[in-house]
């Protein structure tokens, strides 16, 4: 693997020379929010839950009020998080590449917070709700402060079958939208560098969007806070949040306008 210095040098270049950029983010990027990760040994959501109990339709089926629960917890805490230094730098980049892609496998909205536009969110939104009997959309009502853990809840009834509400977003067994799959896949085989931002690259098909990268010959640059194991992609290892800065400060000077 590549040093960070040389990783660094490499990641400034392309990106200062880049036309059409993806950024692929994951849940590495909002933890300087305060958002947990999935998969962090000590603070990761699956070091305290089980994600086959929580995340999946059956789940909800067997004890809908424990997962509902857990979501709403998790909403409750993403309304009182601000998005942090990498979302701000990222909501920047725009201005600064003729062409941004933004893709996301994020349910938070710390993004479009952050001032990002046109985030194409591959796993849903916390902020969706829908029935789990009809799928109509059910607006959710402002959330309560955090408890400090999710407890459980019972899930509001749909006002049109009375099915029980579910939350917005993708589990696993479930399909990904179609078409920001789609969007997501198209930009990845155009892109001429995609910068790979605080996720484990584990979950299908969304880990397929660097990879396609790769396939199609744009250098990929991997941030995070633990070494990428790669030969073919660049690492920067590190916090998204001091990494993007710096990354677009070296790229575009002081005209990088964080
Ligand atoms: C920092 C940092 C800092 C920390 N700075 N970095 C191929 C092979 C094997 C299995 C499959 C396959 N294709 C599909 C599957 C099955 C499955 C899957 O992928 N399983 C694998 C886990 C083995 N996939 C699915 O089921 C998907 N659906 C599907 O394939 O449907 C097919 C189908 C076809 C036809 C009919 C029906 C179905 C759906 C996947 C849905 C994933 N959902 C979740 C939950 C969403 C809702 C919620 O939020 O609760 O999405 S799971 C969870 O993982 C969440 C995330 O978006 C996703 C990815 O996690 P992410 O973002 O990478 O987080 P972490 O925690 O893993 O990583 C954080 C990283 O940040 C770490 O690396 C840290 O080091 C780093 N970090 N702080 C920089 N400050
Ligand atoms: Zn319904």
């Amino acid at each position: 693997m590549k040093t960070n210095e040389t990783a660094f040098a490499n990641a400034v270049e392309w990106l200062a020379n880049a036309r059409r950029v993806v950024v692929f983010t994951g849940a590495g990027v909002s933890a300087e929010s305060g958002i947990p990760t999935f998969r962090d040994q000590l603070s990761g959501f699956w070091a305290q839950f089980d994600p086959a109990q929580l995340a999946t339709p059956t789940a909800f089926r067997n004890d809908p009020a424990l997962v509902w629960g857990w979501y709403e917890w998790r909403r409750a805490l993403l309304a009182q998080a601000h998005p942090n230094a990498a979302h701000v730098a990222i909501a920047a980049l725009v201005r600064h590449v003729p062409e941004l892609v933004l893709v996301t496998q994020n349910v938070d909205d710390l993004h479009e917070r952050a001032g990002s536009k046109e985030v194409i969110h591959l796993h849903g939104s916390l902020h969706m709700a829908r029935c789990f009997a009809c799928a109509r959309p059910h607006a959710l009502p402002k959330c309560p402060s955090p408890e400090t853990s999710a407890s459980r809840l019972e899930p509001p009834r749909c006002c049109h079958c009375n099915g029980r509400v579910r939350p917005g977003v993708v589990w696993f067994g479930e399909e990904l939208p179609e078409a920001e799959l789609r969007s997501a896949f198209k930009a990845a085989r155009n892109a001429d560098l995609l910068l790979s931002i605080g996720t484990s690259g584990v979950v299908y098909p969304a880990a397929r969007i660097p990879e396609i990268a790769c396939e199609h010959g744009a250098h990929v640059v991997h941030v995070n806070t633990e070494p990428v194991d790669t030969a073919v992609a660049t690492s920067l290892t590190g916090r998204a949040g001091e990494w993007l800065p710096r990354l677009l400060r070296a790229a575009f000077g002081a005209s990088a306008d964080l």
